[in-house]
């Protein structure tokens, strides 16, 4: 498995899986979750829609992974997760492992061989970005995989510095 560090829009990436940093009602939001269902139309609302009205009637929980398609963005599927707040929940650092070990395995279920993430809590859930993008490398290391090629899509300086550092 190669990690790659990358600064840019995930939307634009060429991947199999583009992960969603998502909230629990799965139904949209600003930052990067308000970006993937602008890109990839309303296919992806109403898959999660469909999801709300099965399986996850009480929304998906912090730290779990559910995938849905992807519309019209050029990955097949986009794999839901929902962060950790910061200011908010206990245990917070193990949830938001937790996020990147589901969401990997969501991946690896599917047969994804490659996955783009973004930095799962470190915009509106307010994670500190030198600790988000240290648990985000150690959690997708330590848990290994059968995805070849993980990027994370880091969209400011700050935090594409914080996980350069915490991969170097
Ligand atoms: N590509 C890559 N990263 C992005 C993009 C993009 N197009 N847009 C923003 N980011 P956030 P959270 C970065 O707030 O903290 C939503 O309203 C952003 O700069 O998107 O997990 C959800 O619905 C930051 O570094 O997610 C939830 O309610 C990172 O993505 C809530 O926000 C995560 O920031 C989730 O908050």
């Amino acid at each position: 498995m190669a990690i790659t560090i990358l600064r840019g829009d995930i939307t634009r990436q060429r991947v199999d899986a583009i992960v969603n940093a998502a909230n629990s009602s799965l139904l949209g939001g600003g930052g990067v979750d308000g970006a993937i269902h602008r890109a990839g139309g309303p296919a992806i609302l109403e898959a999660c829609r469909a999801l709300r009205a099965g399986e996850y009637r009480q929304g998906l929980p912090t730290g779990q992974a559910v995938a849905t398609t992807a519309g019209r963005l050029d990955a097949r599927w986009v794999i839901h997760t929902v962060g950790p707040v910061w200011s908010r929940d206990e245990d917070r650092s193990a949830l938001l492992a937790s996020c990147y070990r589901e969401s990997l395995r969501v991946a690896a279920e599917l047969g994804a061989a490659s996955v783009a993430f973004p930095a799962v809590s470190a915009g509106v859930y307010g994670w500190p970005a030198e600790s988000a993008a240290r648990i985000a490398v150690d959690a997708v290391r330590a848990h290994g995989t059968e995805v070849d090629d993980v990027r994370f899509v880091l969209f400011n300086d700050e935090v594409y510095a914080a996980f350069e550092r915490a991969a170097g």
